[in-house]
């Protein structure tokens, strides 16, 4: 009868011992938060709290005003289970219901937006990027006073998150979206934002939508934990913009990839996988963060979502596009 018994606890231990050992493990890769802290800029490296490189495996919203469906805890715990770390949170200024256009009951919508955003990723224990998401403005001077007001604001709301990364200007383009004005920009936003927050890394985009980063590399701006915004769509993009990405980061310019589609540069068309493949091999080399674009079911290639598939979270494999399933296969 004892021996029985003893058999028993035995038994009850071990199984008890495992559930804890379960969770553990669970818990330990449940948040890469928890284990990394906030992030910092160490040289060419976005590196952990202790140091040590961390990859930004992000997946962007497509526009806030489009999509705002995505927005939510348990969308970002189903990206969150397939190796994502990082949401970017896209709010355009000036296309569809954009931050700069659309007055200010819809600037309180936007910040709400990105407020649930924020809370749901930091509730998952992932790092958010709020992203100032300039385009057909493509001089980032154009607003600089709402960015001004905007980032004072977001800036000193989170500032005791360590999960909060800002994005100044998504992609200066045209005539006027030069590095000069860009620079410009960037300082006085710079100054804004450390002005409210200390630590938080703040990326900066460059010249022609965000690609160059040479520019950037040649003369870069000064200040602590700043990045700067590289973005490729593998179909158009090849192994000319790869040389310029590499030599960039072989310069020792921190640079997170904080857009990037398989498709072509319109959003749309081919998906190409062999391009992206090379990229996600340079990407790999240089450890640099990456943020897929976009988190919605349009119809249209770079979307991670098929059209016809309307859940907004516990997708399954065949509920992701072409894109959608290189790329929770890649991370
Ligand atoms: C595209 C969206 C598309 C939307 C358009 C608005 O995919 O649905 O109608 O913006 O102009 C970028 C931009 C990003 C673009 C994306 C694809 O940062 O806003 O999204 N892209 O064109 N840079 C290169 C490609």
């Amino acid at each position: 009868m004892k021996k029985n018994y003893n058999l028993k606890t035995n038994i009850l231990f071990l199984l008890l011992l495992s559930i804890c050992f379960l969770f553990a493990a669970n818990s330990a890769q449940a948040s890469s938060v928890s284990a990394n802290g906030q992030l910092q800029v160490n040289g060419s490296q976005i590196v952990n709290k202790n140091g040590k490189p961390f990859v930004i495996k992000g997946v962007s919203t497509h526009g806030l005003s489009w999509y705002p469906q995505y927005v939510q805890k348990k969308s970002f715990q189903s990206l969150k289970k397939r190796g994502v770390n990082t949401i970017r949170l896209a709010m355009y200024t000036e296309e569809y219901n954009g931050y700069c256009n659309s007055g200010k009951d819809n600037q309180k919508n936007l910040e709400a937006l990105i407020d649930k955003g924020v809370k749901a990723a930091t509730s998952l224990g992932m790092y958010v990027i709020i992203d100032w998401h300039i385009l057909s403005d493509g001089n980032p001077l154009t607003h600089k006073k709402e960015a001004k007001a905007f980032f004072k604001k977001i800036a000193k709301k989170y500032n005791n998150h360590k999960n909060v990364l800002f994005e100044i200007c998504n992609e200066p383009n045209g005539g006027e979206g030069t590095w000069k004005n860009i620079r410009s920009y960037a300082n006085t936003i710079i100054n804004t934002i450390r002005s409210v927050n200390k630590k938080a890394i703040i990326i900066v985009g460059t010249p022609t939508w965000s690609q160059d980063v040479d520019q950037a590399a040649a003369n870069p701006l000064k200040g602590k934990n700043i990045a700067y915004a590289f973005h490729f769509y593998a179909s158009t993009h090849k192994q000319d913009l790869r040389n310029k990405l590499e030599s960039a980061a072989k310069k020792g310019l921190p640079v997170i990839v904080t857009e990037f589609g398989l498709s072509e540069a319109s959003g749309n068309g081919t998906v190409n996988i062999k391009e992206a493949n090379k990229w996600n091999s340079l990407m790999n080399r240089y450890k640099l963060g990456r943020v897929c674009w976009n988190l919605s079911n349009k119809t249209e290639s770079s979307s991670l979502i098929k059209a016809n598939c309307n859940k907004t979270s516990g997708w399954k494999m065949e509920d992701f596009t072409k894109a959608g399933k290189w790329l929770f296969k890649a991370y």
